[in-house]
């Protein structure tokens, strides 16, 4: 609920001038909090604008700093992801002390630092997942501590649906599943690529569907498929900690489609999303909202809270 109030405060503050552009991750908190359980100290996550939640969830990301990498703050200390260099919304943690030592990773939970171009996060995740690999693998590397647990770390991803359209995700996904590397990648499916709907971009507009063919088996090897929808809070618990434990201890990459998502103000600051979904489609986006199906869970299904 935090996040998904700055998103709306966000889109406000942009709107009456006081921050050049904004583009927020509501719609998809709910799946970010069950992604947060599963992550881990020593983890990394190479990621895009959708996030927030996530990096709010795992302790990296308070309310000030979100709006201080909206209103561009040139001081690192107020904005710790690019003191205003970035866009807001492009999320990082730092690998070195102000001294330029490297700090313990394995005790700190990870993220590389978001670039624009969307697809680009997929290629580096790919190489974060590798490292695992290599540390398992490799002999002389016993004394790098402060940057593995025996190559236990599992590299997360973030995409969008409409940018699994773009050839890095798809030579990433190739080279991860070839690899066999401890890589979990997150569709975040809201039907969208800012206005653009599925039926136009991805075949049978479903990413998971068309991916099945990377599916393990019995007797190859490949990735675990996970289809979940993203307000369906108890299933995406599940999900996350299959997966985590999946990647972490086979080795073995993992996609994740969470689809069923929404955009509750459009894409960006940019538009107004009433342009181009229907009447139906807005109505359906209010009651999947997900924090609204995760407040009627809680109520409904766990009086105890
Ligand atoms: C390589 C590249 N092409 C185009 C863009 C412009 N762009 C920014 S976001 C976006 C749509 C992304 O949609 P999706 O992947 O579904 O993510 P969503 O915003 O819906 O979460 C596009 C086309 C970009 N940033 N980078
Ligand atoms: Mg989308």
């Amino acid at each position: 609920m935090t996040s998904r109030e700055c998103s709306y405060l966000g889109r406000r503050e942009v709107l009456t001038g006081k921050a050049k552009f904004g583009i927020f991750g509501d719609g998809k908190e709910v799946p970010q909090l069950a992604w947060a359980k599963a992550f881990k100290n020593g983890d990394w996550r190479s990621g895009y604008y959708r996030d927030q939640t996530f990096m709010m969830a795992i302790g990296k990301l308070t309310i000030q700093q979100f709006f201080a990498g909206l209103y561009a703050h040139t001081d690192l200390k107020a904005d710790p992801m690019s003191a205003g260099r970035q866009m807001g919304g492009h999320f990082s943690t730092h690998s070195l002390n102000e001294d330029n030592s490297w700090k313990n990773l394995v005790k700190q939970k990870n993220s590389s630092p978001d670039i624009s171009p969307t697809a680009g996060q997929m290629p580096r995740l790919v190489g974060l997942a590798q490292a695992s690999k290599i540390y398992r693998n490799q002999t002389g590397l016993e004394n790098f501590t402060s940057f593995t647990n025996n190559g236990n770390e599992v590299a997360w991803g973030t995409i969008g649906n409409a940018s699994t359209s773009e050839g890095l995700f798809w030579e990433s996904i190739n080279a991860a599943g070839v690899l066999q590397i401890p890589m979990v990648v997150n569709v975040w499916d809201d039907d969208y690529g800012i206005s653009v709907h599925a039926k136009y971009q991805t075949t049978k507009e479903n990413i998971s569907e068309i991916l099945k063919g990377f599916q393990r088996s019995e007797d190859s090897n490949g990735y675990e498929i996970i289809k979940v929808r993203g307000w369906d809070y108890p299933n995406l618990v599940e999900a996350y900690q299959k997966a985590s434990k999946i990647a972490r201890e086979e080795h073995v990459p993992v996609l994740i489609h969470v689809n069923e998502l929404t955009q509750p103000q459009g894409h960006s600051t940019s538009g107004s999303h009433e342009r181009y979904k229907d009447k139906d489609r807005l109505n359906w986006e209010k009651e999947y909202d997900c924090n609204v199906k995760m407040r009627e869970w809680i109520v409904e299904k766990q009086p105890c809270y």
